[in-house]
């Protein structure tokens, strides 16, 4: 058989070079970026087989092209698996990423120009949930609600009560891409109920947790639609879902297909079959409920040292340090300072930022990828002392160096699965 890799080296040694690099970096430091995760080795395999050769426009057992024997079945598997997991009546397994999975949940259910109300950016809403630099922010009509003034991350259900019976939506949207508290879905539902709106939430974020049972299902509140992508704390192929009651199926995969995409990636829909049935195992759970207890290692340990904590703390996987606050430093700066010892963070907008997103205040930390890679709490104390070493005395030279070759050491006793 043909070693691919080898091939790979012959025929573009400038991308094998690229490739061997990022599995070194990969490797040698720690990725703490909430969004992120190491895949499982199948996952990987799966993703580069012959899966990506095949087109498969339609659903199964309905395509537009022939050779379906065994794409029907790949698919077949992820959306029974899916339902499964998220005890949920449908489950679209096509969007390609988490953007395109959000606009076809909107397209599939409203017209140009009605009223969405969901989550501030800078309060923790994504992109897609009416940015105005995403396009969907200038199709919509989005208002966006923030949390309480207090900076401890809840939302004031008075005050949005009292804006949906203002401005009417026909969708209410929760969840969010850099808070760390837990939603109360059963509050949003009722405000949506009031004023006759769907509801929807988005936990791309914390998928995996849900899937696990470490975090509450919308669905346990009624909810009408539930998007996720798969990549993050669920551990799976960059991807997306749209999980949903029986009666908006027709809608929702008409949104997908043929109203947003063409055909699906065939090779991702198989890797996520795959994530989804290991996602059911004990180990996932286990996974799960140890990812929350490192995230509140990490938390407690940084807030022990003065680190100033948007929200105070953590209900979930995630973390954001007002890197301003507790070090004097934007978040670009101390995004940059922990990449120069090998742990990477990402910068992050804080509530109402008065700087820019490129220079915000703060930078955001997760724990999903580190604890996939088996560390504990005791690890967590120890990153939490490099990043607060580094945060208030950023290194330059040797210094950096001997330090970045400490952590390194430390990272390299974590193998990477599937490198
Ligand atoms: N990029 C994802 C995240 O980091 O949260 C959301 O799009």
């Amino acid at each position: 058989m043909v070693d691919a890799r080898e091939l790979l080296a012959q025929s573009d040694p400038q991308l094998h070079g690229l490739l061997l690099g990022e599995e070194r970096r990969q490797a040698r430091g720690v990725e703490l970026i909430p969004s992120e995760n190491y895949t499982y080795p199948e996952v990987l395999l799966l993703l580069g087989s012959v899966f990506t050769n095949k087109y498969a426009e339609g659903y199964p057992g309905r395509r537009y092209y022939g050779g379906q024997e065994f794409t029907d079945g790949v698919e077949e598997l992820a959306r029974a698996r899916a339902r499964e997991l998220f005890r949920c009546e449908h489950a679209n397994v096509q969007p390609l990423s988490g953007s395109p999975m959000n606009q076809a949940v909107y397209l599939a259910f409203l017209d140009p120009g009605d009223t969405i109300l969901a989550m501030d950016l800078s309060h923790g809403g994504h992109l897609t949930h009416g940015s105005p630099v995403s396009h969907m922010g200038r199709l919509f009509h989005f208002i966006r609600y923030k949390t309480r003034p207090e900076r401890d991350g809840r939302v004031d259900f008075e005050e949005l009560r009292r804006l949906a019976r203002e401005t009417r939506p026909r969708l209410v949207l929760c969840g969010t891409t850099s808070s760390p508290r837990e939603d109360d879905y059963a509050s949003f539902k009722a405000v949506a109920d009031e004023v006759g709106a769907l509801t929807m939430a988005d936990i791309s974020h914390i998928g995996g947790l849900v899937a696990a049972g470490a975090m509450r299902n919308p669905f346990d509140a009624g909810f009408d639609v539930v998007t996720t992508t798969s990549h993050k704390s669920l551990r799976g192929p960059r991807g997306g879902m749209i999980l949903c009651r029986r009666e908006h199926a027709e809608r929702i995969d008409k949104s997908v297909f043929p109203g947003l995409q063409g055909g699906p990636h065939m090779n991702q829909v198989a890797a996520l079959a795959l994530t989804l049935r290991k996602a059911g195992e004990p180990d996932f759970r286990a996974y799960a409920a140890q990812v929350l207890l490192n995230a509140q290692a990490l938390a407690e340990a940084l807030l022990d040292r003065g680190v100033e904590l948007v929200t105070g703390g953590t209900e979930n996987h995630m973390l954001v340090i007002d890197t301003v606050a507790s070090f004097g430093l934007d978040g670009r700066v101390a995004e940059r300072a922990l990449d120069d010892v090998a742990i990477t963070v990402n910068k992050q907008i804080t509530p109402d930022d008065p700087n820019p997103p490129l220079r915000p205040s703060g930078i955001r930390l997760g724990t999903p990828p580190a604890t996939t890679r088996g560390m504990k709490q005791d690890d967590m104390r120890r990153l939490a002392g490099w990043i607060v070493e580094v945060l208030r005395h950023p290194r330059t030279g040797a210094d950096q160096q001997r330090l970045r070759a400490e952590i390194e050491d430390f990272c390299l006793t974590f193998p990477v699965p599937g490198i």
